[in-house]
């Protein structure tokens, strides 16, 4: 039996060795990119069982993934091989205004994902099921099997952890707003970004959006570098995010979600869970790499017991 099972599309991954714009012509490196596995690999190296579940080509970069996520501790029994279809590939491109990505994943295995996946037995008997909103914009089959998901099941176990996620390069704000809020509205558990949120439904702090999503068990809010806030019936916990020098943001949000959810799993207070969501993140943001090396577990727990104003 898995603690977790992470859902979603895992692509190869083309990027420089260091910041050079793609127009420069760098050496380009195989990486893998998939903010779902991203969770699971840091579940995984918090010491939580976790499964990956998911599809991939039978094709070199499908077996990249497997071996990575092998290496990181993550179960991929349940990922299924399309002969037919290849793994889904995309580009990051650096540049000094930004990091850009461009996605060749139309018609990729993963994006064959279909309603059938949501009654795969293996779910029921995981604690924790966690899948974003990336899944439901790849594919109407995708987006029913999101759907199906979130709504058909009985309440309770198990506990079904939504990051929002929204990728305008997949779906603009206007497409993607209203599915979105279907799917947090549906879920236990919501990760979400206030810009992101701002962008999607118009709402400007963290209080609107809690607003927008009153009955959610458990709402967390983040605030780029300012910090997270844990919004779950009446209380509203706020913790601030610590001082980093930015190497390069993505994969952070998900680093964040994993120690949020390794907190929740291990019993720790909404306090605890909040700050070694930012420990995880702070990591990733100090590294090029989507997934970082994560802080040896003595770091982590220093870092846990400081005092609010140590911390902060
Ligand atoms: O959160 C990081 C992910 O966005 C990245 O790893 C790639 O899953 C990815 C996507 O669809 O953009």
């Amino acid at each position: 039996l898995y603690d977790v099972i992470c859902i979603g599309e895992t692509m190869g991954q083309l990027s420089p060795a260091s910041a050079v714009p793609l127009v420069e012509r760098p050496a380009l490196l195989p990486r893998i990119g998939g903010a779902e596995s991203n969770v699971a690999c840091g579940l995984a190296g918090l010491g939580h069982r976790v499964a990956w579940m998911s599809r991939i080509g039978d094709d070199p970069f499908g077996r990249i993934i497997l071996r990575t996520l092998s290496g990181y501790g993550v179960d991929v029994a349940l990922v299924e091989v399309d002969p037919e279809r290849p793994t889904g590939l995309y580009l990051k491109d650096p540049s000094p205004e930004g990091t850009s990505v461009y996605y060749y994943r139309r018609g990729s295995a993963a994006s064959a994902i279909g309603p059938e996946l949501a009654r795969s037995p293996e779910l029921g008997g995981a604690r924790l099921l966690h899948l974003s909103g990336i899944t439901p914009a790849l594919s109407s089959g995708c987006a029913e099997f999101t759907r199906r998901l979130l709504t058909d099941r009985a309440p309770g176990r198990p506990i079904l952890s939504f990051d929002v996620n929204h990728r305008p390069a997949l779906w603009s704000a206007e497409r993607a707003a209203r599915p979105l809020l279907e799917s947090a509205r549906a879920a236990d558990l919501v990760f979400v970004g206030r810009d992101e949120a701002e962008r999607l439904w118009h709402t400007a702090t963290a209080d609107e959006v809690r607003a927008l999503l009153p009955a959610v068990g458990r709402l967390v809010v983040k605030d780029a570098d300012v910090g997270a806030t844990c919004y779950s019936g009446d209380s509203r916990v706020f913790v601030p995010a610590p001082r980093v020098e930015v190497v390069e943001p993505v994969g952070a949000g998900d680093a964040f979600a994993s120690g949020f959810l390794s907190g929740l799993l291990d019993g720790r207070s909404t306090e605890q869970c909040l700050r070694l969501g930012h420990v995880m993140a702070a990591a990733t943001l100090l590294s090029v790499a989507d997934l970082a090396p994560f802080p040896p577990r003595a770091a982590r727990e220093r870092l846990l017991a400081l005092s609010d104003a140590e911390w902060a």
